[in-house]
């Protein structure tokens, strides 16, 4: 291909094919300043347009977090541009470029809003139409009907009643979910975040006590060996990449890349193969074994354990006791003083929700040299010859990269959905933190592991307490300690209420103190489908196109009594509602916290009114919880309204008129919301007060809207523990433990080191379905597409799916670039568009395939299918989950597949 000749040229070159450098010709350093660091897309928008006001806020999408600001003019937003007080310094990718597209007159994005409260007979689901417009008052009483029936049955350890909800709502949001739904009306609760987080979540709590993801975006700067595992960064998070592209150029060969991907995404694209970095195409699901792999190579190999002891690392190890010889990369006293070590076993692990840590009696193999002493002997049967041909790399490539593990001291791990959509993901988020933990690569400036989040808000919804084991303040539900300081904190010193709180979220079975857990994501649409769960309210989010194996979503919601759907747009899952409530748009209509993957929480301010009669999302659920309390009064269900009351008043006192009749007083609803809002931050922020890395009881809206952190940016990194504290860079470092008196969260202070052995993915390719089918996502679109697929660029720049296939197995299916195919698996089948692609898909029998694609089809000219469509990836996806975060295995289904056109 010839040299692109100009920037504009070469881009949609690069964005509309997805070409690498090799085939581009041109150099990496070059297509840097090109495609990431020059700020192209802020021009995109901007266009000029003079705008009266600029409101700050925060893009709706990714878990990056940008600080960006709406242009408003005549009370309508008319452009974007990203905020240079932001940690993005005025960033914005084509996604948040394209935002104000969704307020242009005449686009689909204001068109196809939902503007009034809808019902219609549960008979008529399955399409879009017989829908009559109600008031608010009608919709929310039908629900409090319905919902105070469902809250008299007992559906597991909760009642009959699901809230099914979102990471990309407002931290707000998600602490009334708590509050209210599961602690108040003991409902069923679970979010997406189960899809996106779980395993993360976990993992951390896990291996260091908690849930807090530990670095800041900035160590990327400081780092020596950068590995990017099981994470597309460049396209799902790119203005974090943007900091590696500026890092690479700065450092070059200093800064050491590795990427573990089986799939050659774009953040490749910046390797610099001849000075080291390196692309390894890992088979996908064998992430442990390939650790294991780079333990042995280094205490085996560089060690010099082969050597010279004949692979004895029980002698090796008496000698370095001794003190006869010392580690250079094993980080023997940082062993002794931070770890003890476990085996893996997710019989075991998978009892933790319920039954709390004590768990870990049962798997301990000890603590310091004494617990490394058997994960090194155990590592010594992963030589990279004998694992070579499972993971499907080179002996001498995992040499190369267990020795780029541990260049310098410097080396930090991000990871995604390449880790968490797996149903053995626990696994391999312990087997890496445990090679960070025994090399003392870990807890410094530039190195540890750094599980990321990709949701706006999805860190938000375990603070807020809204996903089964968090409560809020992000508390570890199975601790004692953890529910009992909640209980004290949400009771204000009323004991019958602290008992009650307590009694919520435990219970005592058969004298045996069993947490009360509501059932995760699949299991809750299982219970949904089987009737145990008979009505569920879906927040912001469009499950009949992301759920895993989606055929179960669709049964359960045609098997349900009831279906609430609050969005902002017409969806796929909007198909299958009885009530559709409108939602104003959080970014851009509303105001609210989202906490950002490296744990920076920042406030969006509302810039224009929302269309029709939309509110707020916290407003329709305080307005929904208004009613049902008055509904038990009139029941004589006094002592549940008492408790109820107890919760929600301090939100709505003031306002009981406005709640009495929502329909009348929309506009003074949206009013006093922000008021409201900043209450039910400020509650959360003081209940947050000495939870270890989520204490964020130092911060107020007023802080957020006035202050700066210590560099000036805005939003803090939490912890903020104090009034006057500026945030905090990372936790589990030496300052941390400075000031928190313990490095790690755990009840000793040390981390928890994990020998695991190769748990194969739930599915396994064979005869009859031979390929492993990856479900990632693409730059361009967010997730279902509601709000993308309504946006002029990302729309044009990929319309439709496809099934990335190389040239062999093209070769032998005989199925050319444009074909159409049927992929198929046990579960369910789908068409899609064959694109030939050697380049990025460079494992035979490894295929990948969009799955932001619903029945809507084409949004922008409007032409659904009818349902489930051929379309839906998820049709053909795994809802088979890890044990232990019952996060559903999104990333590997085996699969056939044949041409059809
Ligand atoms: N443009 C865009 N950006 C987004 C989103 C979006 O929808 N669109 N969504 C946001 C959200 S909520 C999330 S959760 C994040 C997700 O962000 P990512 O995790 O970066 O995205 P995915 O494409 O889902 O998949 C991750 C990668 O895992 C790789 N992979 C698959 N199996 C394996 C394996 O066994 N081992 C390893 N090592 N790798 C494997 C896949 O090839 C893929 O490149 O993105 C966020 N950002
Ligand atoms: N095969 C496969 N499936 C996946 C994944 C995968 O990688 N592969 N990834 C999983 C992951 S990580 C995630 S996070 C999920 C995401 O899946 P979903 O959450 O289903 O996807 P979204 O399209 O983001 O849905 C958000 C919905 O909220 C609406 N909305 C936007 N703003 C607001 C608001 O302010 N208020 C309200 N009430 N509604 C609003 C949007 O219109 C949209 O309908 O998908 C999961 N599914
Ligand atoms: S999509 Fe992510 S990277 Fe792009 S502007 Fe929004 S938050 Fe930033
Ligand atoms: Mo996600």
């Amino acid at each position: 291909m010839p040299k692109a000749t100009s920037r504009r040229d070469f881009l949609k070159t690069v964005m509309a094919t997805g070409l690498t450098l090799a085939t581009t010709g041109i150099a990496w350093k070059e297509f840097n300043q090109l495609f990431i660091l020059e700020p192209y897309t802020q021009e995109v928008r901007i266009a000029k347009l003079e705008v009266e006001r600029w409101v700050p806020s925060v893009c709706p999408y990714c878990g990056c977090g940008c600080a960006i600001l709406y242009g408003v003019k005549g009370g309508r937003i008319v452009s974007v541009r990203g905020d240079p007080e932001g940690w993005n310094k005025g960033r914005l990718c084509v996604k948040s470029a394209s935002l104000a597209d969704l307020w242009l007159p005449t686009s689909k994005g204001i068109k196809d809003r939902l503007r009034k409260p809808m019902m219609r007979e549960p008979s008529k689901r399955g399409t879009l139409k017989d829908f009559k417009e109600v008031t608010w008052d009608e919709a929310l009483n039908y629900i409090v009907e319905k919902v105070k029936e469902y809250t008299k049955i007992t559906a597991g350890d909760k009642t009959a009643f699901a809230i099914y909800g979102s990471g990309q709502v407002s931290t707000e949001y998600h602490y009334l979910q708590s509050k209210l739904g599961v602690i108040g009306l003991n409902v069923n609760s679970d979010n997406n975040g189960r899809l996106c987080q779980a395993t993360k979540v976990m993992g951390m709590v896990i291996s260091y006590g908690i849930d807090a993801p530990p670095m800041s975006f900035d160590d990327v700067y400081y780092t020596d060996n950068l590995f990017i595992i099981g994470f597309n960064i460049a396209e799902t998070l790119p203005n974090w990449f943007a900091k590696i592209v500026d890092a690479k150029i700065k450092r070059g060969a200093d800064l050491k890349i590795v990427v573990v991907n089986p799939v050659r995404i774009s953040a490749t694209r910046i390797l610099d193969y001849e000075t080291g970095d390196r692309f390894i195409p890992i088979m996908p699901g064998t992430d442990v074994p390939f650790l294991n792999s780079l333990a042995y190579v280094v205490i085996n190999e560089l060690e010099g354990v082969n050597e010279r002891y004949g692979g004895d690392t029980d002698k090796w190890l008496d000698d370095v006791m001794k003190g006869f010889v010392k580690p250079k990369y094993i980080d023997v006293d940082f062993i002794e003083r931070y770890c003890t070590f476990y085996k893996g076993d997710y019989q075991i692990l998978a009892k933790l929700g319920k039954e709390g840590p004590t768990i870990f009696n049962a798997i301990g193999v000890g603590a310091g040299i004494n617990g490394f002493r058997e994960f090194a002997k155990f590592v010594s049967k992963f030589k990279p010859e004998d694992v070579s041909a499972l993971v499907g790399v080179p002996p001498e490539e995992i040499r190369e990269t267990a020795r780029i593990f541990v260049r310098g001291r410097k080396t930090m791990s991000i990871y995604l959905q390449g880790y968490g959509q797996a149903s053995n993901g626990v696994s391999k988020h312990l087997t890496l933190s445990t090679l960070h933990l025994i090399t003392g690569r870990i807890g410094t400036i530039g190195a540890g592991v750094m599980p990321t989040v990709g949701q706006p808000n999805g860190l938000g919804q375990r603070i807020g307490g809204a996903v089964v084991g968090r409560l809020p303040g992000n508390r570890n539900h199975p601790v004692p300690a953890h529910r009992a300081t909640l209980a004290k904190a949400m009771a204000k010193g009323i004991p019958e209420i602290e008992k009650k709180i307590l009694d919520r979220i435990e219970m005592t079975v058969e004298g045996k103190n069993l947490s009360r857990l509501a059932f995760t994501a699949v299991d809750m649409f299982k219970r949904i489908k089987d009737g145990t769960i008979k009505g569920v309210w879906i927040v912001c989010t469009n499950p009949l196109v992301s759920f895993p194996n989606v055929t179960l979503a669709f049964d359960a919601l045609k098997n349900a009594e009831l279906v609430v759907v609050q969005d902002i747009y017409w969806n796929e899952t909007a198909a299958y509602a009885d009530v559709l409530l409108p939602a104003a748009a959080l970014s851009g209509e509303s105001t609210g916290t989202f906490f950002n993957a490296e744990r920076r929480v920042q406030i969006l301010e509302k810039a224009v009114e929302p269309p029709g009669d939309s509110l707020p999302d916290e407003i329709i659920l305080l307005a929904f919880i208004y009613k049902y309390l008055k509904a038990l009064e009139k029941e004589g269900r006094n002592d549940e309204a008492a408790f109820i009351r107890f919760l929600a008043e301090p939100f709505y006192k003031g306002y009981e008129e406005l709640f009495e009749n929502v329909q009348v007083n929309i506009k003074q609803l949206r009013e006093v919301a922000p008021e409201i809002q900043s209450k039910i931050f400020s509650e959360l922020a003081e209940i947050s007060k000495g939870v270890p890395a989520n204490d964020f009881s130092g911060l107020s809206y007023e802080r957020l809207r006035k202050e700066r952190d210590a560099k000036g940016l805005k939003g803090f990194q939490i912890p903020v523990p104090s009034p006057s504290h500026k945030g905090t860079e990372r936790v589990y470092d030496e300052s941390y433990e400075a000031t928190y008196k313990q490095r790690f969260a755990t009840p000793d202070g040390k981390a928890r080191c994990f020998i695991w052995d190769y748990v194969p993915p739930a599915e396994r390719p064979d005869a009859e379905y031979p390929f492993i089918l990856i479900l990632p996502r693409v730059y361009e679109h967010w997730h279902t597409r509601t709000r993308t697929g309504r946006c002029a660029l990302p729309h044009k720049l990929k319309p439709e799916p496809w099934i990335s296939l190389n040239l062999t197995d093209a070769a032998k299916l005989g199925v050319k670039s444009g074909d159409l195919v049927e992929v198929a698996s046990k579960r369910g089948r789908v068409i899609s568009r064959v694109l030939v692609d050697d380049v990025r898909t460079p494992r035979e029998g490894v295929v990948w395939m969009p799955w932001a694609y619903g029945f809507f089809g084409d949004m922008l000219l409007g032409e659904p299918e009818s349902p489930p469509g051929t379309r839906t990836a998820n049709l053909v996806s795994n809802d088979a989950y890890d044990p232990v975060s019952k996060q559903p295995e999104l990333k590997f289904a085996a699969v056939k597949i044949k041409k059809v056109m």
